[in-house]
């Protein structure tokens, strides 16, 4: 049967906890319940706008929504600490579901709409999900098969529990009906009475997210309604979040940046109101800006780039009631940074945060000078960080270290992945985020690099590892090594080193095409391929992963006769 989530996750120790709560960081409160009441205090604000959908509600037609979804899902028979697969593209009713299970505990497991097989397979498996929430087809891809086909390996192990609920035009009769589930029911004020007496306790599991990315297979990172109500508020109050803001989310919404830093949780508790837009394009986000009044919006630094050049062809005078570009996810180079305000008119915020709690900002009032060369600090006081050397012992200010972290929304392990926490978390429970940074005397973050395996493509982390193992699936291939090369666009993209077997002939195109027979999401797959005859490897034996991210770097310039 289903394993109860809290035999997997670690909990913050109980002194630290209890020092969390006395100092106000945690309010005790389901993020549901909060929601709710934000709700009541002026029932008929706007507060979700699909403009793809031509669909709009007021805060009260979405929570009267979320309660009407949460006992639609309760009379499916799903309960408190159930977990859903959530592959929903930008739309409301991504918002609307996510709501409902915030409400009663239901939670849900944040997937990409990239994800395919191997990524939803592992997912419904590792998280004993008892259902999936998906479109019906989404760039010519059938999510809702997929779906189905899912049910062999989920039904061992919730007991033969398995939903498929779909969200679209066409929905086949094995499916739940996605829009009716989220529909308004009759009777609002008794759906409102049997959600309320369900409120979960403030330290559940109130989402999963995924990991960045540094193993075979990514990790989900159990976050409670305590430390993500406290993440979404303190980011709302760092962004200058108010009732009148208008957030755009056009990043994919099961990521920590649009979700909640602020995003959707950060906006909507503050009263704010959201616009969920499927995709980043400059065109379609710059009439929504001006159509919307759009005040807040968040992009990867590839997506800022579009934008600029967007503006440098057609002008930004659409972007005129944009008060605040939030960009993260990956480094910004400063010569970009600089660009922003002058280009496009809003005050740039950067954002370096992970899923995994951390989340640095720079202040709005900051000089230009730290809003442009740094990555921000910390948002809480209660945040602790430190930089360390190889051996770990702290580095001078100044100097590169490895960053360290623990604090009130900063989980202490993934979830039931004892091996892996060895590994990214210490004995004491600082988790390592594997990123190389140098910190200022007043607590400025410059991130420098990495010393995880991992390809940041544009914000989309992928895993080395995970692309290498795909890579040894091939019969032909002997020896395979994926890095990171330097790429104007996207920042990086995955280059792949490949010793074949004797005899045998690999190209790119044919990986690319198994990888995609596999079932991987696409973002993943190498597009540049590097035949060798041996792979260098460190005086440890290990590949030498530096050697290579070397190598493709020079040859890119060579090849661009730099
Ligand atoms: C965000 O979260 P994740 O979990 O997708 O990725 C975290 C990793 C960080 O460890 C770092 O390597 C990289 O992404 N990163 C940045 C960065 N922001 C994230 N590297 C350089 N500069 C930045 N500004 O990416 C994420 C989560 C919440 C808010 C914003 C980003």
């Amino acid at each position: 049967m289903i394993s109860p989530i809290n035999e997997h996750t670690v909990p913050w120790p109980a002194d630290v906890a209890k020092r969390y709560v006395a100092d106000g960081y945690w309010a005790g409160i389901a993020i549901g319940t909060e929601l709710r009441t934000v709700a009541e205090r002026a029932p008929d604000a706007p507060a979700l706008i699909d403009p793809t959908a031509d669909f709009r509600l007021s805060r009260q037609e979405l929570a009267d929504r979320a309660d009407a979804a949460a006992v639609r899902l309760l009379d499916l028979g799903l309960t408190a600490g159930d977990r859903i697969v959530v592959q929903l593209p930008n739309g409301w009713e991504f918002v609307v579901l996510t709501m409902a299970c915030l409400r009663v505990g239901i939670v849900p497991v944040m997937a990409l709409p990239a994800h395919r097989r191997i990524e939803l397979s592992y997912l419904v498996e590792h998280a004993e999900a008892v259902a999936i929430a998906v479109p019906d087809r989404l760039r010519d891809f059938d999510h809702e098969a997929l779906g189905h086909e899912l049910a062999p390996i989920a039904e061992p192990v919730t007991g033969g529990k398995w939903h498929v609920m779909v969200a679209g035009e066409n929905v086949g009769p094995k499916s739940v009906n996605l829009r009716s589930l989220c529909a308004p029911s009759g009777d609002a004020e008794a759906d409102r009475v049997r959600i309320d007496a369900l409120e979960p306790s403030a330290q559940d599991v109130a989402v999963f997210l995924l990991s960045g990315g540094t193993t075979g297979l990514p990790k989900l990172i159990a976050r409670t309604h305590d430390d993500y109500l406290y993440n979404a508020r303190v980011s709302a109050e760092v962004s200058a979040i108010a009732a009148d803001t208008v957030y755009l989310v056009s990043l994919p919404a099961g990521h920590n940046f649009p979700l909640a830093c602020p995003g959707i949780l950060g906006t909507l508790l503050t009263g704010g109101r959201v616009v969920m837009l499927p995709s980043a394009g400059p065109e379609r986000a710059f009439a929504t800006v001006a159509a919307e009044g759009v005040t807040h919006t968040s992009v990867v630094p590839a997506v800022a780039g579009r934008w600029l050049e967007h503006a440098s062809e057609r002008g930004a005078h659409e972007l005129a009631s944009l008060r605040v570009l939030q960009v993260g996810g990956a480094r910004l180079a400063d010569e970009i940074a600089r660009r922003v305000e002058p280009e496009l008119g809003p005050r740039l915020q950067q954002v370096f945060g992970m899923a995994e709690g951390l989340l640095n900002y720079t202040r709005l009032d900051d000089p230009i000078d730290v809003i442009c060369s740094t990555q921000g600090r910390p948002v809480s006081p209660a945040d602790e960080v430190r930089l360390v050397d190889d051996e770990g012992n702290d580095v001078p200010i100044g100097s590169p270290g490895s960053l360290l972290t623990r604090g009130p929304y900063t989980p202490r392990g993934y979830y039931r992945a004892p091996e892996q926490n060895e590994r990214a978390f210490t004995a004491d429970g600082w988790y390592r985020s594997g990123d190389i940074c140098e910190q200022t005397s007043d607590g400025y973050l410059t991130v420098l690099g990495r010393d995880k395996d991992m390809i940041n493509r544009g914000g989309e982390k992928i895993s080395a590892e995970e692309v290498e193992n795909l890579t040894y699936r091939l019969p032909t291939v002997s020896h395979a090594a994926a890095v990171a090369m330097p790429d104007a666009e996207l920042g990086e993209r995955v280059c792949l080193y490949v010793v074949p077997k004797p005899g045998a002939e690999v190209t790119l195109d044919e990986i690319r095409a198994s990888m995609e027979q596999f079932g991987v999401a696409r973002f993943k797959l190498p597009e540049r391929l590097m035949i060798v005859e041996e792979l260098a490897v460190t005086n440890v034996g290990k590949v030498d992963k530096k050697a290579l991210r070397a190598h493709i770097a020079s040859q890119l310039e060579e090849e661009r006769g730099v």
